[in-house]
């Protein structure tokens, strides 16, 4: 028996765990008590990743499809197979022939964040669709607008403020996100027990609003009005103290004159928050001594993602929050993720191209999966003829999973990246699946930077992988340099892989390290070496001010009155003031739910986490259940513009009425040939298959799933 310590890599809060394994097969995981940043919390999902290791329905190797069956194959022959049908598609159709689908798991490993940004060029492709933007793309897109990077993204420091408001985001649930917090649920206690004070804002009483001192329910999609309004009180109420932000921050002016137009009575007819308390809310932020406004998907998954989020920018700005002990703070990461993505991506960037078919600008080099279904449906020049899937599942996942699946089933190639046939997977002709993630060594780029401590860890292997395997990284190494060398030739292409296997990810990490901030900063000189003495992570301290120094901004300023914003504003007022309703009969809106045992669209094969609670619902409150003739227990149909689907009610009283709520990713046994066995057999539908891929928001291109209006009547 042996143990061993890595961070779960299933979700942000990136908790530190305890590995027993014996005979190379896991048979223990506990929190790793250690671990200085968790502290020996951990989730369900964390013990089901035995499950995942040692699932039976996971692919070993290479599969093929022949009419209706899997032919596995060799690794090589694989490859070949893969390179020679992408050239031939880049060939005959050109680069952007060949498109590529990210999802959610790639930012928890290090082999696709450096590698599908080579493979991409290496093809020559824009075409690049991912998770983000059925997700936070709104986030990205303002941390590049203001702070000159996407991938500066504030975090609320809640383990120092004394006012945190959370709007829509569910942390006890997701466990923190795009805030890497283990064991939320404490430090949220915490704020209480130092006198602090919780507000959560949400159409929903969720898991995070029992444990808040006050939850406010807003009417889905109107969050931007509510937003505003508090700016107005604010600015109206001369509560602005924007302290030392003033000395870098532009266009507090012009702001102000903009959320001057949203009165808190204007927004309450809108949010059905009432003004007074839109009021109050105000007052208490500015009047508290650290504080901090925190948004997540509810927030960015609307029609108004990105001016909404802004506005929990300009919140935090006016009110001194920004870069503030107590606030909304910037990690300062070991591994400088921001600027080795400026200085290796083509990350940062706006509408510098737009996408085919809706005209859509990319953001941080990608297009809003969205439109992905147009772009493989729609004929003409620069039309997407293969896929690459790498870690994702848009059929479920992505807005309208019907088209989808009939675009990835129209394909003339499609290869997948997955150890599951997965709803989308199950379309590719070869599927390649790599090790999982405690079979291999892992560095995590992604999560220290958006961490309320700063914190580095190196995570080993834990149980050997079976002969003849292979990680991510080696499948992708070996993709890029066969499609490398179509252009510059096999020995040079093998030259460069054998430079890269000789350099990634241990030499690269640790020169980036050296280089950065905990390197070279601090007196720290931190190496790879120190980090890996640190099996249980090494914790490197609160979060501390960083601005204007860290922004990458050409004149390191913050333009928070940006153009991209002002040009939206109309849009907003105009939606404020327009009291037409559609009268088609979709008279709810439906939102979204996550549970504690469930992950996206794949952890349901893992039995200890399905059954019980975790089940595909509809939340309706009761006076909606009965003034459609619903029970507990009953079946609804549920329409959309784009379909419908049937599905079981809940009543409940945690929904406000007007609003039901049901869970994505869920479905599996509707649709044929989905690998999962035990998934397949559980009830449910996949709600993506009657959200609308027309329904985004305009500046990010991110996916508006929630907020959808819905009819709903018995089955
Ligand atoms: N209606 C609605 N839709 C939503 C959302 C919502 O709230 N409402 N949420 C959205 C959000 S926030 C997200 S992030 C997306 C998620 O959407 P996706 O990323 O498209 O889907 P996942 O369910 O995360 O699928 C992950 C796949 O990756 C595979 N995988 C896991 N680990 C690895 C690995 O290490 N390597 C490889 N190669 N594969 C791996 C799994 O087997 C699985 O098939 O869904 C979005 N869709
Ligand atoms: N257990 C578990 N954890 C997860 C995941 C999972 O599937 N399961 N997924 C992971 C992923 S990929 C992500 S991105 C994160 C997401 O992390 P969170 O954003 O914290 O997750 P959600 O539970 O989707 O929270 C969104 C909240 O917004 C509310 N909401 C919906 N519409 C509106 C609106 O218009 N206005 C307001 N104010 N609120 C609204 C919903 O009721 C919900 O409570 O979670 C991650 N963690
Ligand atoms: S909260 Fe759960 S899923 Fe997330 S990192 Fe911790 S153990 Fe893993
Ligand atoms: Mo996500």
């Amino acid at each position: 028996m042996s143990v061993h310590y890595r961070a779960c890599n299933l979700c942000e809060a990136s908790c530190g765990l305890e590995i027993t394994v014996e005979a190379n097969r896991v048979v223990d995981i506990r929190g790793d008590a250690a671990d200085p940043f968790s502290q020996g919390y951990l989730c369900p999902k964390g013990v089901a990743l035995q499950d995942l290791t040692h699932d039976p329905d996971r692919l070993r190797r290479p599969v093929r499809r022949v009419g209706e069956e899997w032919v596995e194959m060799g690794w090589d022959e694989a490859f070949d197979l893969v390179a020679q049908r992408l050239l031939a598609i880049r060939q005959r159709h050109g680069g952007d022939a060949i498109g590529f689908y990210l999802g959610n798991p790639i930012t928890h490993g290090w082999a696709p964040i450096i590698y599908i940004p080579q493979l991409l060029s290496a093809i020559g492709t824009r075409n690049r669709y991912s998770a983000a933007s059925v997700d936070q793309q709104p986030q990205h897109l303002l941390s590049h607008l203001l702070f000159g990077s996407p991938l500066l993204l504030p975090v609320p420091d809640v383990d120092r403020t004394d006012f945190l408001m959370v709007i829509g985001g569910n942390p006890l649930v997701s466990n923190g996100s795009i805030m890497t917090a283990p064991h939320i649920k404490r430090r949220l206690e915490k704020l209480r027990q130092r006198g602090g004070r919780l507000v959560v804002v949400d159409p929903r009483r969720t898991e995070t609003a029992g444990v808040a001192d006050e939850h406010v329910f807003v009417r889905p999609g109107t969050d931007v009005f509510l937003l505003a309004a508090m700016a107005h009180v604010i600015v109206e109420e001369g509560l602005a103290r924007p302290g030392r932000a003033e000395s870098y921050v532009d266009g507090l002016d012009a702001v102000a004159g903009m959320v001057r137009q949203v009165t808190p009575e204007d927004a309450e007819r809108r949010t059905g928050v009432p003004a007074e308390t839109i009021r109050r809310l105000a007052r208490e932020l500015a009047a508290a001594r650290r504080a901090a406004v925190y948004a997540r998907l509810g927030v960015c998954q609307t029609e108004f993602g990105t001016t909404a989020y802004w506005l929990i920018h300009v919140l935090n700005v006016l009110t001194g929050r920004l870069d503030e002990v107590g606030g909304w703070m910037l990690a300062e990461p070991a591994f400088d993720l921001p600027r080795i993505g400026a200085l290796t991506t083509d990350l940062p960037g706006y509408d510098r191209w737009r996408s085919r078919v809706r005209g859509i600008p990319e953001v941080a080099a990608e297009f809003p999966s969205s439109t992905l279904a147009d772009e493989i449906l729609t004929p003409g020049e620069g039309q997407i003829r293969a896929m690459v899937l790498v870690a994702g599942n848009p059929v479920l996942t992505v807005p309208q999973g019907r088209r989808v699946d009939e675009a990835l089933a129209s394909l003339d190639f499609c290869v997948a990246i997955d150890y599951f046939i997965n709803e989308s997977t199950r379309h590719a002709d070869v599927i390649l699946p790599p090790t999982t993630a405690l079979e291999r060594e892992e560095f995590d780029l992604v999560f220290p930077a958006v961490s309320v401590r700063n914190h580095v860890r190196w995570g080993e292997r834990v149980i050997e992988p079976e002969a003849d395997s292979r990680t991510d990284a080696d499948i992708l190494r070996e993709l890029l340099w066969r499609i490398q060398a179509a252009s510059l030739g096999r020995r040079a292409a093998r030259a460069l892989d054998a430079a890269r296997r000789t350099f990634l990810p241990r030499r690269f990490v640790d020169a980036a390290l050296r280089a950065g901030p905990w390197g070279l900063r601090h007196g720290r000189r931190l190496t790879l070496r120190k980090v890996r003495k640190h099996p249980h992570g090494l914790d490197l301290g609160a979060l501390y001010p960083v601005l204007p120094r860290r922004l990458m901004t050409p004149d390191r300023r913050i333009r928070l009155d940006h153009r991209v914003v002002v040009a939206d504003w109309p849009r907003v007022i105009a939606a404020l003031h327009d009291d037409a309703r559609a009268d088609d009969g979709r008279d709810l809106l439906l939102i979204g739910r996550r549970h504690l045992r469930s992950n996206n669209s794949w952890m349901h094969n893992a039995e200890r986490l399905t059954g019980g609670s975790n089940r595909c619902r509809v939340m309706v409150h009761p006076d909606d259940a009965a003034a459609r003739g619903l029970a507990e227990g009953s079946r609804a149909r549920i329409t959309t513009a784009a379909g419908h689907l049937d599905a079981d009610v809940e009543v409940s009283d945690a929904v406000m009425p007007g609003v039901v709520c049901m869970p994505h990713g869920w479905g599996h046994a509707s649709r044929e040939g989905v690998g999962w066995s035990h998934a397949a057999s559980l009830p449910g539908s996949s709600v993506n298959d009657i959200t609308e891929d027309a329904r985004f928001d305009p500046l990010s291109g991110n996916a508006a799933v929630t907020a959808l209006p819905v009819s709903l009547a018995p089955a």
